[in-house]
């Protein structure tokens, strides 16, 4: 019988972002997505096998509060209601992220422990199977379990797709890290405000469904402009609908306006590089391989930037060691 599974997942970043929910419980995305995974973001999970009690969760070192627990703990039950799995957990998971920004983790952890419950069930899981689990622990999950380029349908109970595997991507992304001006609403309260309050949310819908059959176009033939175009103005349309959102969410700083202007001006010089928001003030950048080093200079150089940091593309979801 298996009792340690080390397992390893790295986060990703949307190009077409998920911003939104169909009704229901299974994380089952308004808006279809496609997404880079990426190196730098790497975590790497340890789940045990208890001899009773409850399940633990320790991520970075600190057991988690209340509400995570709860959350993950509900993850761990859809596991056991499918009989996938059974027996109590102690799962400790660590974001090895070169900085602390908060950058999305729940992707690459609900990864990481998804590929790692898999390891404890009997029955064979497939990855499109697996990539559904992973979506249920959270929406952006089911990319990582394939890694690379990723699509993420908005139809019932979808799975990911690997569009391009990483190492056949000679794209990269530089993640610029901003000062934080006050806690953020978190993503999942946020999707659900914006489906409910931003007038704009329908409008926001249609325009992911456009960007992300225009996307899989330009993807198909790797066409880097075409790619970051849409890449840019689908982060806008999706921050119009937040920040339409009443109350707003308005996750941006003068420092993430200011790193938007720049890439701009960078593209208008000659250096290609596009930008990407994700639900905070950090600006995320998308650019050739040959340019990473090129466009992380000039951010390095901008006021209000905290970290900067390059990124090549990863795989999916691994099984590291299992004893
Ligand atoms: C994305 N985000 O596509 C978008 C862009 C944030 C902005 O996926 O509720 O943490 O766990 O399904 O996956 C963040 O949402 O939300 C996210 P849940 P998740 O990357």
């Amino acid at each position: 019988m298996i009792k340690r599974v080390v397992a390893r997942a790295y986060a990703n970043i949307a190009l077409v972002k998920y911003w939104g929910k169909q009704p229901g419980f299974q994380n089952v995305p308004a808006t279809p997505s496609i997404s880079l995974t990426l190196k730098a973001l790497r975590t790497e999970t340890i789940i045990e096998r208890k001899p009773g009690g409850d399940d633990i969760f320790i991520i970075n070192d600190k057991s988690t509060d209340r509400i995570s627990t709860k959350r993950l703990t509900d993850y761990l039950n859809v596991w056991r209601t499918n009989k996938l799995i059974d027996g109590k957990y102690s799962i400790k998971s660590t974001n090895r992220f070169p900085t602390k920004s908060g950058l999305a983790s729940s992707a690459s952890g609900l990864a990481a422990l998804s590929i790692g419950l898999s390891a404890f069930s009997r029955r064979k899981i497939s990855s499109a199977k697996l990539s559904k689990l992973a979506r249920i622990g959270s929406g952006s999950a089911a990319r990582s379990i394939v890694g690379g380029l990723a699509s993420l349908p908005n139809t019932a109970n979808p799975s990911a797709r690997l569009l391009i595997p990483f190492d056949e991507i000679p794209w990269g992304m530089v993640v610029v890290e901003v000062d934080k001006a006050e806690k953020e609403i978190g993503s999942r309260r946020g999707m659900e405000l914006s489906r409910k309050f931003s007038p704009y949310y329908d409008a926001w819908v249609g325009c992911a469904e456009r960007d992300y059959r225009r996307m899989l176009k330009a993807i198909q033939v790797m066409d880097f402009t075409r790619v970051g175009e849409i890449t840019e103005n689908n982060a806008l349309a999706m921050h119009a609908c937040m920040i339409a959102t009443r109350p707003s969410l308005l996750y941006w700083t003068s420092a993430t306006v200011a790193i938007l202007q720049a890439v701009k001006r960078w593209r208008n010089q000659g250096l290609e590089s596009y930008a990407t928001i994700d639900a905070g003030p950090h600006v995320v950048i998308l650019a050739r391989q040959v340019d990473l080093e090129k466009v992380a200079g000039r951010a390095r150089r901008l006021k209000g930037v905290k970290s900067v940091m390059k990124s090549m593309p990863a795989g999916g979801a691994k099984i590291i060691k299992c004893s």
